[in-house]
């Protein structure tokens, strides 16, 4: 039995997706033969109801200088991290000389507003392409693993901080003990934590199954995040349900008896033991349909192949690797991924060995179908493409189970 990473206590798997590549390594043709594969298995704690891999994957083999994944590549995204730092100028950072810390700023579009306003920051990003993207727009960053000694480091330089910042990257990070350290060193007495990431509650109840993957190495409750925070010194204050990334929770921590603890903590630890969450019978089922969504998506695009139907991809997310490689989807099934990241063209989807092209190429001509790996981007990507619909052209959804669209 495998020991929880946050509490010591029994993780029992509950769904293996068998060998699987690192979701954001798009290889060169070239390199096609030689990519790194693990086994990819999630398992929840009996104890802290935390849902973790079973496989920790190498921090270096995801995160480098060729890591492509953008913020910027959403108009949604951008608008969603602008609003939040007007919301953090106008409140927490409005005291002398404030200082606030993004872990995981990658191309600065969080940052960037805050820097803007003229309040001191520093993210931190160890993938160094991306990082540079957001030192070229005026952000501060320093090129590194956030954990306990580059805190330290940060905190002797330029602290204490008022705002620690983190979306969609402290889930990435299986040692988490280092990171709670690192904040305790940084934080200021009154300071506050805040993690954005996607929420357990959303992916169980729409089977997002291909929410699994390398680097989710956690996927978060306020259940788990609650005694997260309590393991390491921390209060759980607030919580605020998100609509992007298809469902995430915004999650405030402070030291213990600093902020007022809002009801909707316990009024979401209430509604996550009524939704099944602390069940294993809950996980048994989501990897039931799980293997039910990859039947019917592979019997979908086997039928449209055999009718002489054209389908394309649209959006290489990271996502797409435990969809496309658990299922066997490869460029028989989908000749090629539309995507608007310059990063990931010309190369290959990882272990699927698709062809990712310009999103320019989608309308050249708009194929019949289109199987949308972005589903958590549908409302954004649907309006940008209202054309493909249209002309007759239909979206292949399989989440929250396959359907046309
Ligand atoms: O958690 C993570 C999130 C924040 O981003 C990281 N582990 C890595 C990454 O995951 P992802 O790749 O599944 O994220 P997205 O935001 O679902 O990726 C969308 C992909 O689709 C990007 O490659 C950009 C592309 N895209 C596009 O081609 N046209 C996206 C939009 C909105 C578009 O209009
Ligand atoms: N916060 C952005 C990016 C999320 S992608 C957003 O929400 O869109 C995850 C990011 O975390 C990547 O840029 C990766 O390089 C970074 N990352 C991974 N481990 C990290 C660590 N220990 N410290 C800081 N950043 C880290
Ligand atoms: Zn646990």
């Amino acid at each position: 039995m495998v020991q929880c990473r946050i509490c010591g206590g029994p993780v029992e798997e509950f769904i293996d997706f068998g060998r699987q590549p690192v979701s954001d390594s798009l290889v060169t043709p070239e390199a096609a033969g030689s990519e790194f594969f693990f086994r990819l298995a999630a398992g929840v704690c009996t104890e802290c109801t935390m849902v973790q891999l079973i496989e920790e994957v190498p921090r270096e083999k995801m995160f480098h200088e060729d890591y492509p994944y953008r913020s910027a590549g959403s108009v949604v995204m951008r608008e969603h991290f602008e609003k939040y730092s007007n919301q953090l100028l106008g409140s927490e950072l409005t005291g002398d000389a404030p200082f606030v810390v993004e872990i995981g700023s990658n191309d600065g579009t969080m940052l960037k507003t805050i820097g803007r306003a003229g309040v001191r920051h520093l993210g931190v990003d160890p993938s160094a392409q991306v990082a540079e993207f957001a030192k070229e727009q005026g952000v501060r960053v320093r090129t590194d693993f956030f954990q306990e000694a580059s805190a330290r480091e940060i905190a002797e330089a330029d602290g204490p901080a008022d705002v620690i910042f983190s979306a969609n990257t402290v889930s990435h990070i299986a040692y988490i003990g280092s990171v709670f350290r690192g904040v305790d060193a940084l934080l200021g007495p009154d300071g506050i934590f805040v993690i954005e990431d996607r929420y357990l509650g959303s992916i169980i109840a729409q089977n997002a199954f291909d929410q699994i993957y390398d680097e989710h190495f956690y996927l978060f409750s306020v259940t788990s995040v609650q005694a997260m925070a309590r393991r390491y010194g921390f209060e759980l204050a607030d919580v605020q349900p998100l609509s992007v990334h298809g469902g995430s929770m915004r999650y405030t921590i402070a030291r213990p008896g600093r902020r007022t603890v809002s009801a909707a903590v316990t009024e979401h630890v209430e509604h996550e033991r009524e939704a099944g969450l602390a069940r294993t019978e809950t996980y048994h089922r989501f990897a039931e349909h799980a293997r039910d969504s990859c039947r019917d998506l592979v019997r979908l695009l086997t039928e449209l192949r055999e009718q002489g139907r054209s389908v394309v991809g649209y959006g290489a997310t990271a996502k797409s690797a435990t969809v496309l490689n658990h299922c066997g989807i490869g460029p028989d099934l989908v000749p090629f991924i539309c995507d608007n990241t310059p990063a990931k063209h010309g190369r290959l989807a990882p272990g699927a060995h698709i062809p990712v092209r310009p999103s320019e190429e989608f309308s050249r001509p708009y194929p019949d179908y289109a199987l949308l790996l972005a589903w958590n981007h549908a409302e954004e990507i649907m309006a940008k493409e209202r054309e493909f619909r249209a002309a007759g052209g239909k979206w292949i959804l399989y989440v929250p189970d396959v359907h046309l669209v």
